[in-house]
């Protein structure tokens, strides 16, 4: 059931104001938080038409629904997940007009990027508001997964998480995701949906059906739906985000507060709403304008005078003034500083901190086995660590594990978890891999260390947004201010015959091209214990590919290599020292290099092959390639990965810059063919590299 606030008539609006606990005092506040917003906004735009800044997105229309917002939450208690027009609600919680002043400009010191994001694209730690990105509904499942995380390290402070957009941005998965999941998890989150209409040109009948979303939303259980019929109203407005806040702080479940406001001034800079909105609707806008009808209910009700107003607006613009002159003197940002705070700049996972002795024990194991014990040690060391993915649990309905022995993962690698650590820190989701990772990066920016599965690399892709538009990038674009170590552990890979296009393919050189992203790649089981430790025990976001086949084989398994066994990233192995010809190599292809130059060696006298493990794949470890080319001047690059803008193309194209006086041969690649992979064994062993492959290369390379 939706219930709807709607405006009070104007004799009990006085009353109203005082039921709500808003005395002439507050009111006042809220009158000169909204003038700010709008005046500065009105001053960026002046910036923009004389070119000293170079983006402009108002909040204008927004102003009355937005302060509301900021006024029921608790600034540095509450956390927020704002969207570019919230100026007005991070006005009232606390941001300065010379903050998003310095963000126009691009400033050094711009708090919110450091002049790495266009304005409005609001951050603040200290009072909790979480750099957002400019793509539309991602925020909500991080928000979710904020709200969870909140609960998990607080769980008697009531804190509350708002998560804002326009109702263009509910037509995203990610906002039905997360609505679906803040009520199957009672989060305290509210869904603030400021409706202005319109998403640039495209009207809410072409995005909603039947164009109101609160209707739509009325029966998910547990939602708290409010729809404020004039959310330019500050009164209803205020009601309205009183109401959702008190039920999402006693616990009660998710709220949504859908607010009808406007947008008199085009979607932005860039758009010219006189192409798409007809004269009698911009109108009709300008006539509720939330402003305007905050004014005359002060003034109605004497409240404020006129000339106090005047004084109001013009110590505003004295002050906007001011900063602005400030801002625009202020330096912009050093172009060498581009690399920084793309990874952690207090934990290395490269350094020898992360490079720590094995100390094996007990019968050699597999590498899913070794992967368990590496996680269920790790989950012993630290109770902030949560495992969490599609079947990762050993049984949902806990009361059933007296009966049945628990599942664990469809490869059962996280199997056991759940029963030693408890629902609370090892549960399964739905099947929605946007949210597994958006809840993972917002648990992870509160605190929490998520260790995440996604159940198959083919079904990466609906958290592909979340990975490489918001977590990869967080920490840069947020200038160093948040981050989200997550853990995102991918089982990867074909040759276990049969698991055509969607249980087989590889496709991690996508990844790889993501700045702010560890790419893993073990071919073994104490490669994957140590390199699973360091991937949790740093401080960036790690994609972890586990391959499947190489999960139960037994020539890489090897004992438990003990509870603190780490291996740097970007250290890559030799697995077997040659002097005639370097392979470089990774995952399952790693064995069969070895197979090929066994092959090739004892067919061949005198000629003795190098094998290079990579191991990690991004960063990667130049100076082993090096080392190996400048000996053996001849080189094969071989992945399953398909062959055409591939992995190795990268390497390949690197060492033919920085090592091509080193060559006596062509560089060479071995990799799958650039297609799918086939269901039929025939098929899949023709599309991906076998040991022949690499037999007939080498072959050929020392031929040369
Ligand atoms: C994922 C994604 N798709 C498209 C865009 C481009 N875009 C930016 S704002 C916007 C319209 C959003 O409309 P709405 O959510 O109603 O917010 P409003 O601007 O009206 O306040 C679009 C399509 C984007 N930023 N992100
Ligand atoms: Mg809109």
């Amino acid at each position: 059931m939706t219930t709807s606030f709607t405006t009070a008539a104007g004799s009990e609006r006085l009353e109203l104001a005082r039921t709500l606990g808003l005395e002439p005092e507050a009111l006042i506040r809220a009158f000169r938080l909204m003038q700010t917003s709008r005046l500065l906004d009105d001053r960026e735009i002046l910036l923009q038409r004389q070119k000293r800044i170079f983006f402009q997105i108002s909040g204008a229309g927004h102003e009355a629904i937005q302060v509301a917002a900021g006024l029921v939450s608790r600034p540095g208690h509450d956390w927020f997940y704002p969207y570019y027009r919230d100026r007005a609600l991070c006005l009232t919680l606390g941001m300065r007009p010379l903050d998003m002043l310095l963000q126009a400009v691009g400033a050094a010191d711009d708090p919110s990027s450091g002049g790495r994001q266009m304005p409005s694209h609001w951050s603040d730690p200290q009072r909790n508001i979480v750099a957002s990105s400019s793509a539309t509904g991602t925020q909500f499942v991080q928000a979710v997964g904020c709200a969870e995380g909140l609960r998990f390290l607080y769980p008697d402070e009531h804190r509350i998480v708002i998560a804002s957009s326009g109702e263009g941005a509910t037509s995203e998965g990610e906002f039905w995701e997360s609505i679906n999941h803040a009520c199957l998890s009672n989060a305290p989150v509210i869904f603030l949906i400021e409706d202005n209409g319109y998403a640039i040109s495209v009207p809410v009948e072409n995005q909603t059906p039947g164009g109101s979303l609160s209707k739509l939303l009325g029966n998910f259980p547990g939602l708290l739906t409010l729809e404020v019929v004039d959310g330019n109203d500050f009164l209803s407005s205020y009601r309205a985000m009183r109401a959702a806040a008190a039920y999402c702080r006693e616990g009660r479940g998710p709220a949504l507060v859908h607010a009808h406001c406007t947008r008199p001034y085009s979607h932005s800079y860039s758009d010219d709403e006189k192409f798409y909105k007809t004269r009698r609707e911009r109108e009709e806008d300008a006539a509720r304008d939330p402003i305007v009808q905050f004014q005359q209910f002060l003034l109605d009700e004497s409240i404020i005078e006129r000339h106090e107003i005047d004084r109001i607006v013009r110590e505003i613009q004295r002050e906007i003034l001011e900063d602005t002159n400030r801002a625009l003197q202020a330096a912009p940002p050093a172009p060498e500083n581009a690399l920084v705070h793309l990874y952690s700049d207090t934990a290395d996972p490269t350094s020898s901190a992360f490079d720590t002795p094995a100390d094996p024990f007990g019968d050699p194991k597999t590498m899913a086995d070794l992967i368990n014990a590496t996680l269920k040690d790790e989950m012993r060391r630290n109770d902030r660590m949560l495992v969490f993915g599609e079947d990762v649990a050993d049984c949902s309905r806990e009361g059933s594990l007296t009966e049945v022995k628990g599942k664990g993962g469809v490869f059962m690698v996280t199997k056991g978890l759940q029963t030693e650590f408890g629902s609370r820190r090892v549960f399964n989701t739905p099947i929605a891999e946007a949210s597994i990772v958006g809840r993972a990066n917002g648990m992870a920016t509160v605190g929490l260390k998520p260790v995440v599965e996604i159940q198959f690399f083919d079904y990466i892709w609906p958290a592909m947004m979340q990975i490489r538009d918001e977590l990869a990038s967080f920490r840069w674009r947020s200038n160093g201010k948040f981050s989200a170590p997550v853990v995102i552990r991918v089982p990867i890979g074909g040759y276990l015959g049969g698991g055509a296009i969607y249980h087989s393919q590889c496709g991690e050189v996508i990844f790889t091209h993501l700045p702010g992203l560890r790419v893993v790649f073990p071919s073994n089981a104490e490669d994957a214990a140590g390199l699973l430790r360091t991937a949790i025990r740093s401080e960036d976001p790690v994609l972890f590919l586990e391959h499947k086949k190489l999960y139960r084989e037994m020539y890489n398994r090897a004992p438990y290599p003990g509870p603190d066994f780490m291996i740097p990233f970007g250290k890559a192995k030799v697995v077997k020292a040659g002097t005639s010809l370097t392979v470089i190599t990774y995952g399952a292809i790693v064995q069969k290099a070895l197979l090929a130059a066994q092959d090739v060696e004892k067919r061949s006298p005198g000629v003795s092959i190098e094998v290079i493990d990579l191991r990690t794949l991004s960063p990667y470890d130049w100076e082993a390639i090096r080392c190996s080319v400048e000996k053996t001047n001849r080189v094969i690059v071989a992945h399953e990965d398909t062959l055409s803008f591939g992995y190795g193309a990268e390497i390949v194209a690197r060492i033919a810059d920085e090592l091509f006086t080193s060559l006596d041969a062509p560089v060479k690649r071995v990799a799958a063919m650039d297609t799918w992979v086939g269901y039929h064994p025939q098929l899949e062993a023709k599309i991906l590299p076998q040991t022949d492959d690499l037999v007939r290369t080498m072959d050929q390379l020392l031929a040369w």
